[in-house]
């Protein structure tokens, strides 16, 4: 890996980020694969494994997600897990090779009474020797000390799209609200993976806007999933348009030119993404995906496909991306 070169900038202007989203494609390509080799190991892979522990009945109208108590879908809800069943699947996801275990809960935000299980959890599934993750929704200061003690690695929270565009995809919270959580977390000392979806009808300068957004945060989230949609019957993102696939890898090249020391994950939708659109993911500085049959509520590419995939691309699978990245280092 040769040294950063650049710092890390928090000031993008959207007309900068435009201007990068509209550069020749292999200029783009070339330009994020060289920024990617000067922060990361370019052939190494960092997988995170999803458990849903509670499903459906929320109480926000996010237009994508099929598990929207406004929304009709085939989902039925269940209440949280129970700790021995979660702790069977984190040890699974150990031995089939996730170093990160990420549980997510359809919640708006948890209650004291919900919080509780969850640190057990967290405590649990620390102790398989797995990072931890989890996505609860909006969190006050107290409850993400009380993650932080319990040992908890990384908090999950998607800015998800531009500012300008929410309003048309979420109506029952602000983004405001989304950043104040951001902060909280931050200032417990958790690390942030905080990114976004794409293909909910947006446009390019939308594109940009969250990524400006996510730059411009006091410090760069250290993972960065880009998600695209994925189609849920009976929510009312479910005839969006397809997205052209090469804006999905223009979004990760300009992601990983803004933000260069983070880990970008290749997130949803990968079930219907060929192998070919994964190559040029990783071309363009992905180094992290979610790994195992299922997201939360959807299915994930096989993960033998993934499998294959690595070896025949000589990716290696490992949870250094972000510990071995030299995040502290002027670049500029
Ligand atoms: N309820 C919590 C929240 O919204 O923060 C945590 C769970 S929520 C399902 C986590 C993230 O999954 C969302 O922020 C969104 O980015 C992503 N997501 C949900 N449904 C999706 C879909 N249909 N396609 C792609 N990404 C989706
Ligand atoms: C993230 O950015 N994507 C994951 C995780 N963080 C929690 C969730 C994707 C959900 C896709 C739809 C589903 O399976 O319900
Ligand atoms: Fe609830 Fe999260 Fe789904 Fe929005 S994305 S409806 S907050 S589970």
């Amino acid at each position: 890996m040769s040294p950063p070169t650049q710092s890390l900038r928090h000031d993008w202007t959207p007309s900068e980020v435009q201007a990068l989203f509209a550069l020749p494609f292999n200029d783009l390509i070339f330009r994020a694969q060289g920024v990617h080799r000067s922060y990361h190991d370019p052939n190494q892979l960092q997988v995170s494994t999803l458990l849903n522990i509670k499903t459906g009945g929320c109480p926000e109208d996010c237009g994508y997600c099929g598990q929207s108590a406004h929304h009709e879908t085939d989902l039925s809800r269940s209440g949280l897990m129970p700790l021995a069943e979660v702790l069977a699947l984190a040890r699974e996801a150990k031995v089939d090779g996730a170093t990160r275990f990420c549980m997510g809960a359809a919640w708006r935000s948890p209650q004291q009474r919900d919080l509780e299980p969850v640190l057990e959890m967290v405590r649990g599934v620390k102790a398989l020797g797995l990072e931890t993750c989890v996505t609860l929704g909006m969190l006050r200061r107290d409850q993400a000390r009380q993650l932080k003690e319990a040992g908890l690695d990384y908090y999950n929270h998607n800015l998800d799209t531009a500012p300008e565009f929410y309003g048309q995809v979420v109506t029952t919270r602000t983004y405001q609200e989304r950043l104040d959580t951001l902060a909280h977390v931050r200032a417990e000392g958790i690390r942030v993976c905080c990114g976004g979806i794409i293909g909910l009808g947006e446009g390019r300068a939308e594109r940009a806007s969250l990524l400006v957004q996510l730059a411009n945060l006091p410090e760069h989230p250290e993972s960065v999933p880009i998600n695209l949609l994925v189609r849920v019957e009976g929510t009312p993102l479910a005839r969006a348009l397809p997205l052209d696939p090469f804006e999905l890898i223009r979004t990760i090249a300009v992601a990983r030119l803004l933000m260069p020391a983070s880990v970008v994950r290749l997130s949803a939708g990968r079930g219907e993404m060929s192998d070919e659109l994964h190559a040029l993911a990783f071309l363009a500085g992905a180094n992290s995906m979610f790994y195992g049959a299922r997201l939360l509520t959807t299915a994930n590419a096989a993960p033998d496909r993934d499998i294959a995939l690595c070896e025949r691309l000589g990716l290696r699978i490992s949870n250094e991306a972000w510990d071995a990245t030299p995040h502290g280092c002027t670049v500029k």
